[in-house]
């Protein structure tokens, strides 16, 4: 299992402006935690591929697993430093389809109905996992299990609980929070909190 570098730096340089650095790890959630059934569970990639592909559980699992350390930014001011997620690497899943050309963007899926939009270049960064484990521990309801994004260079709503699939489109789409006014990128360090 590959094990991401150590973040290392001042604790200070690690906190975007206007952030406070916490220690807890609060629960942001807009509605109720969905019920999921592992044996119905699939995860899916469809939109502009070439041939949708679909996992159950236990092939999401056989799929090459690393473990990544990351900082979390949530726009309601807090930041946790130093997450040590473990799940399959989006760049993994991007070798098990043949995007079309037309494709720049994506739509993440959740169970539960919650959405939220990505560019294809911000889902292919660095650190960007799908994550079934926080702190060598599987996630606990609250917290997405039993699979979230995890996109560690924006803001946390980004980080989709509960997450079921993967959409590829042309063109760029609000989310759930982006049509709330919610800015449609979302990098912390900008400080893209609102769009207006
Ligand atoms: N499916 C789903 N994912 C979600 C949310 C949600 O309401 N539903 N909230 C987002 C927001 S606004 C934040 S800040 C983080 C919070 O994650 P946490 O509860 O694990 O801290 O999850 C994000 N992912
Ligand atoms: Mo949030």
């Amino acid at each position: 299992m590959d094990r991401g570098d150590k973040q290392t730096g001042n604790r200070k340089d690690r906190i975007p402006p206007n952030q406070r650095d916490v220690d807890r790890f609060p629960v942001l959630t807009y509605g109720p935690v969905p019920h999921i059934d592992l044996r119905e569970w699939r995860f899916t990639m469809t939109g502009l591929v070439e041939e949708p592909v679909s996992f159950t559980w236990d092939e999401f699992m056989a799929l090459p697993q690393v473990r990544m350390d990351s900082d979390i930014h949530c726009v309601t001011g807090w930041s946790r430093l130093d997450n040590d997620w473990e799940g399959v690497a989006a760049a993994e899943l991007m070798k098990r389809i043949h995007l079309r050309p037309a494709a720049k963007h994506v739509m993440v899926h959740c169970y539960g109905d919650y959405t939220t939009n990505l560019s294809l270049a911000d889902l292919q960064s660095e650190g960007v996992l799908f994550a079934h484990k926080h702190n060598g521990e599987p996630l606990t309801p609250e917290h997405g299990w039993p699979l979230r994004l995890v996109v560690p260079h924006l803001y946390f709503w980004k980080s989709a609980k509960w997450v079921w699939g993967l959409t590829f489109t042309e063109h760029d789409q609000p989310g759930f929070w982006e049509s709330a006014g919610y800015h449609m990128r979302g990098d912390p360090w900008k400080e893209e909190r609102y769009s207006r």
